[in-house]
């Protein structure tokens, strides 16, 4: 990023691939500030906003929200921590994430870190969280996967076919996980 101050970095993957575990310890070992779209987008649901519903909707049936929607909390969040360094989990999904990003907030990622594991191992985890999450049902669950290779593959191909992936085997344990991500991060120029 030549012309911006900013760094961000996008953390991708399949449905439960860890990336809401991952990035806590990143930020602590880094100094990143965590933006989860995903969370984002629930919060906005709690707060009861005039979107609230909609956003449920799609969650449920693992469909992605509208960009407009999901671009405007992240630039609003970005804005409001008067940080710099951006670790923005569970997004851009698809194809018209990524370019709504690039069009509206106009930063492009640095890297973007793909947390890579087979689809019965996310289904396994998903259905073994039980956190009374509205999408971990079996049935949210195959949309979600679908949407996934779907939408999400295609972005990180593109991010790939441009030297910024890094991939991650997320089907380790965890420790093992974040000593992959570690090394990735402890190669970032400061
Ligand atoms: N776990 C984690 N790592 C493990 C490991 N290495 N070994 C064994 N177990 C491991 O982990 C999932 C579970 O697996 C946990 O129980 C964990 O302990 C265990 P987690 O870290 O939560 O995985 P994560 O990848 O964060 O899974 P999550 O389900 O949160 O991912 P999603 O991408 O589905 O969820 P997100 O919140 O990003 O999106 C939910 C929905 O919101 C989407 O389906 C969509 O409808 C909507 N959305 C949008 O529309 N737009 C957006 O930009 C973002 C979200």
């Amino acid at each position: 990023n030549t012309s911006h101050e900013e760094t961000v970095i996008f953390v991708l993957g399949g449905p439960g691939s860890g990336k809401g575990t991952q990035c806590p310890k990143i930020v602590e070992h880094f100094g990143f500030t965590h933006l989860c779209a995903g969370e984002l987008l629930q919060a906005e649901v709690e707060s009861g906003s005039e979107n609230g519903e909609m956003i449920q909707n799609f969650k449920k049936e693992g469909k992605i929200v509208p960009s407009e929607v999901t671009v405007k909390l992240l630039q609003q969040a970005m804005q409001q921590s008067g940080k710099k360094k951006f670790l923005i989990d569970g997004f851009p999904r698809n194809e018209e994430n990524r370019t709504a990003f690039e069009n509206i907030i106009k930063i492009e990622p640095d890297l973007v870190l793909f947390f890579d594991c087979p689809e019965e191992v996310l289904t396994k985890r998903l259905l073994s969280r039980n956190q009374g999450r509205v999408d971990d049902n079996i049935d949210t669950i195959q949309k979600r996967l679908k949407v996934y290779f779907q939408s999400t593959l295609p972005v990180i191909n593109y991010y790939s076919s441009k030297g910024k992936v890094q991939k991650i085997d997320a089907q380790k344990c965890i420790d093992e996980v974040f000593e992959d991500v570690k090394s990735v991060f402890s190669k970032l120029k400061p």
